[in-house]
């Protein structure tokens, strides 16, 4: 069911590990041919041609994009109980570490009466996609709102696509935490529509500053062509966890974790790295006795089949933790005797789970950490969604007359060397003997 990838012996110095585990075919440039008639007649005829696609891709009816208050509420207050207390408690812990996380300006001192100041700034207003797909993620509401709200975004708008079975509208779980979270602009729109929408403004939705949330790979063409119109926090290809594993790791724990994941997507990747021939063995046991026993048996057989997932085997922990971050996972877990030395040493990951009692699912719901992750190997260059992600830091230059007189000449002389001379005039002249001074 999981294929093995052995690179017990491979030459250290030479060997490519990025290329040895390979990712998903998820071809986002392909989609774009498909997605850029889509973003065309967004822009053109608006709220129009979305229904238009609505009608098409959701088999949905409906003029009306915008969900009514009314619905909102009703779908909260119909909400079962036990997922309320779960989304609050979700809520409660993901605030806590977004608020710890905001930053305050920052203002130095470059000489005498000269100063910098990186002022924080919130984003005036966002536009946040929450899939439907083949799971509702009522979490993604909140991992997307929370650092928006915390951030201080004035404006929030969430679009999520509408349900034929549901009069049009989105998931009832998905409204229900829109009002929890007292989010009240939401759009039964899916999809690249759905971006488009945002980027360009449609009807009743003026555009907005940044795009975030997961989609599928449609969405993430969107997003890759109308960045630039319209900020984006990433292109979320489909989700993988690693697992970085010695012979002291619990197999049960270490199947349960590949397979949850592999739930998400036929093209999800679930890989083990681990040092211990045993350890590989009682996971593929282990992987044959639950995959049967769970729900969505095929999608994950699929996806624990692929190409892009595997059991890894290296000659020590070394090589280990060179494997995985050269990977460089949206999820990463360790179940190692030395977790978290481990995970210390690893620098590419999206998320590092330590130890065997923090399985990436607590990560998705409630760990306080965000599950909007950089997927694809973008660990290496981009972090989760947080506060930062809908802060900007406008730099503010503040300079007396002396000040700038003491660093004029600096700026004359690398004027000059670009052959820019206006750039130093703009500072001689406010120095001419001339001018009367003031
Ligand atoms: N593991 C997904 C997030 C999620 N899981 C939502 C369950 N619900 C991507 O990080
Ligand atoms: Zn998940």
């Amino acid at each position: 069911m999981i294929r093995r990838i052995d690179l017990r012996g491979a030459d250290r110095a030479s060997v490519d590990y990025r290329a040895s585990v390979p990712r998903a075919e998820f071809d986002v440039e392909a989609a774009t041919h498909q997605v850029q008639p889509i973003i065309d007649a967004v822009r053109a005829r608006g709220v129009e041609a979305i229904t238009e696609f609505s009608a098409r891709f959701d088999g949905v009816q409906s003029d009306d994009i915008r969900v009514p208050r009314e619905a909102l509420s009703k779908a909260l207050a119909e909400l079962d109980p036990a997922v309320r207390a779960a989304l609050e408690e979700s809520i409660r812990r993901l605030r806590a570490t977004s608020e710890a996380e905001l930053e305050h300006d920052v203002t130095s001192q470059v000489a005498t009466g000269a100063t910098v100041t990186h002022r924080k700034v919130p984003i005036d207003r966002v536009g946040l996609y929450v899939p439907g797909g083949l799971a509702p993620l009522v979490s993604s509401v909140v991992m997307n709102v929370v650092p928006a709200q915390v951030a201080g975004v004035r404006s929030i708008a969430l679009a999520s696509p509408p349900q034929k079975n549901r009069d049009g509208l989105p998931e009832p779980t998905i409204m229900a935490a829109c009002a929890l979270l007292g989010v009240d602009e939401v759009y039964a729109v899916g999809g690249a529509q759905a971006i488009a929408m945002f980027a360009h403004g449609a009807g009743p939705c003026e555009r907005v500053d940044l795009v975030t949330g997961p989609g599928n790979i449609y969405v993430a063409a969107a997003k890759r062509l109308l960045r630039g119109v319209v900020g984006i926090d990433s292109e979320a290809g489909p989700t993988e966890i690693a697992i970085l594993a010695d012979d002291s790791a619990e197999a049960a724990f270490v199947a349960a974790d590949l397979i949850s994941q592999a739930e998400h997507d036929p093209m999800a990747a679930s890989v083990l790295v681990t040092d211990s021939l045993e350890l590989a063995d009682a996971v593929e046991v282990e992987l044959n006795k639950q995959v049967f026993a769970t729900r969505h048996t095929e999608r994950i057989r699929t996806a624990l089949g692929g190409r892009q997932s595997g059991i890894v085997l290296v000659d020590d922990m070394d090589q280990g933790v060179d494997v995985v971050d050269a990977y460089a996972a949206e999820h990463l877990e360790i179940h190692t005797r030395d977790a978290a030395a481990h995970a210390a040493r690893v620098r590419n990951a999206g998320a590092i789970f330590v130890g065997p009692w923090a399985p990436v699912s607590l990560g998705d719901y409630c760990a306080g950490s965000n599950h909007v992750l950089p997927t694809a190997g973008c660990a290496c260059h981009s972090s989760g969604l947080s506060v930062r992600a809908f802060t900007r830091s406008v730099h503010v230059i503040d300079y007396s007359q002396a000040a700038l007189a003491e660093v004029a000449d600096h700026v004359v002389v690398l004027a000059e060397a670009e052959d820019l001379p206006g750039h130093g005039q703009a500072v001689s002249v406010r120095f001419d003997a001339t001018r009367p001074q003031q």
